[in-house]
């Protein structure tokens, strides 16, 4: 049953996916120098995710679209990075950004709290 319901949800993910993929718009434009920036600032995040998760496509199609180039940790079953984020945020629930800064670590789940963080920090203040 479990495998069955797996299935399920990795078929529609793929869908979902798969239509991201096609009605992806363009990129936001910045200078080199801007640009630069902005990667080198993304160095100290990492989402933690599902491929097919419909929250964690909403939240890439925000990075994508603000050009923020997050690197990406997958949490299906088996991953070492389920164990981390588990550990490091408290629950397996995706999407979740790690932030790292200064003061430490921040894990901030919610696709909704993600994508203002993406446009407060890269896209609202440039
Ligand atoms: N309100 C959350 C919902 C996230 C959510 O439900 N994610 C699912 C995967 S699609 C999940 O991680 N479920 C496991 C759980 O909540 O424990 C958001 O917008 O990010």
């Amino acid at each position: 049953m479990k495998l069955f319901v797996n299935l399920i949800r990795n078929l529609l993910g793929s869908i979902i996916a798969f239509f991201d993929v096609i009605t992806r718009g363009s990129k936001l434009k910045r200078s080199p120098e801007e640009q630069s920036q902005v990667i080198a600032e993304s160095e100290n995040l990492t989402l933690y995710q599902f491929f097919g998760c419909p929250f964690c496509i909403k939240t890439r199609r925000a990075m994508y679209k603000y050009n923020v180039p997050v690197k990406k940790r997958s949490v299906s079953e088996g991953s070492p990075y389920r164990e981390e984020l588990l550990q490091g945020g408290g629950k397996v629930q995706t999407p979740c950004l790690r932030i790292e800064n200064n003061d430490g670590v921040e894990w901030l789940y919610d696709s909704k709290a993600i994508i203002g963080y993406i446009e407060k920090r890269f896209v609202a203040a440039k």
